[in-house]
């Protein structure tokens, strides 16, 4: 079984940009990792440098992940809730900006020292573009790869053993984001060729590039490349983030059948916006769905399907096998 953790910028008030108050009330960052820590079989956290974790609550938020034996997951250094990151940050053609996100970045891996942190995740949120021809990739993927690089270089002068993930995401916030889908981000990781850095595929962001989850997961992995998992949800609309298996359940199997077929060994972690809802129920549906998910590919495996899938001319029997499977489990 692998291990669940949950990113805490979810269980508090979310706000969207037709409700800016949100529909909730705030909660403390040290109240959102004990509420996580409250749940079973939730054994980690992730969140971000210095929006959630900085040095001023760090000795804090050690206690409580003591106390509640949870360990930090994934620590991401912030770069796109500020005003300087409104047109970019790691590929920002202003090198000051760049280098201020290139700090964030090192400072997040140097807490994440501290914590024993073993992911940390790049999301090029606002490097992109809105308008036709606004923004020259050639550029934007130079800086990217010469910023990625400059952290690579700083995580190894200090020997850090953290390993860099960037989480592709085909749009939003900008109506394009760059190296928006799997394989774009894995061209740049096979281009960097680091063996600290590689892939956190999010569900819902490979949803909304209507790929084919099954046949991205299998090609990151074909690299040794998936470093860490977002959990989620969504009908392929919008990045809902609704719990992972709550709008197609059978999805859900065919991804952790993949991973438990190469031996995915990192965690499971919730990406989860509950904008209505109580996040407590939000995570203990995810853990639900993946836990049923596991059985159901358990007993699958256990009744062949593996056998079955060599030779790709299986489908309404794989189709009978899920199900029954599903109502066993
Ligand atoms: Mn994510």
């Amino acid at each position: 079984m692998n291990k669940i953790c949950m990113g805490i910028w979810g269980n508090t008030n979310l706000r969207d940009r037709f409700n800016i108050n949100g529909f909730g009330e705030d909660v403390p960052v040290i109240d959102r990792i004990k509420q996580v820590g409250g749940i079973d079989d939730i054994d980690g956290i992730e969140l971000h440098l210095p929006t959630e974790l900085n040095d001023s609550n760090a000795d804090e938020i050690e206690k409580v992940l003591n106390d509640y034996n949870l360990q930090i997951v994934q620590l991401c250094g912030h770069t796109w809730t500020e005003r300087q990151y409104k047109f970019g940050a790691l590929a920002n053609i202003d090198k000051e900006i760049c280098n201020q996100a290139i700090d964030r970045v090192k400072a997040a891996l140097d807490m994440g020292a501290r914590f024993n942190v073993p992911i940390s995740v790049l999301w090029p949120a606002t490097d992109g573009n809105d308008f036709p021809l606004q923004t020259d990739y050639f550029g934007l993927y130079d800086r990217y790869v010469d910023s990625v690089r400059q952290i690579l270089d700083y995580l190894h002068q200090n020997k850090y053993s953290i390993k860099i993930c960037i989480e592709p995401k085909p749009f939003e916030p900008r109506s394009y984001i760059m190296m928006g889908t799997t394989a774009q981000a894995l061209c740049i990781v096979n281009e960097i060729n680091d063996p600290n850095f590689g892939i956190n595929i999010d569900i819902g962001h490979s949803l909304i590039a209507k790929e084919n989850i099954e046949d991205q997961i299998t090609l990151i992995c074909r690299y040794n490349r998936l470093y860490h998992t977002h959990f989620d949800d969504n009908d392929q609309q919008c990045d809902a983030d609704v719990p992972p298996g709550t709008v197609n359940f059978i999805r859900l199997v065919s991804i952790v059948y993949v991973l438990k077929q190469h031996n995915y060994e990192g965690w499971y972690g919730l990406d989860l916006f509950p904008y209505r809802d109580a996040p407590e129920k939000f995570i203990k549906l995810s853990r639900d769905n993946l836990r049923l998910a596991e059985r159901v590919v358990r007993l699958m495996r256990q009744k062949g399907a593996d056998e079955m899938r060599k030779d790709g001319t299986m489908g309404p029997e794989m189709a009978e096998l899920i199900r029954e499977c599903i109502k066993e489990a």
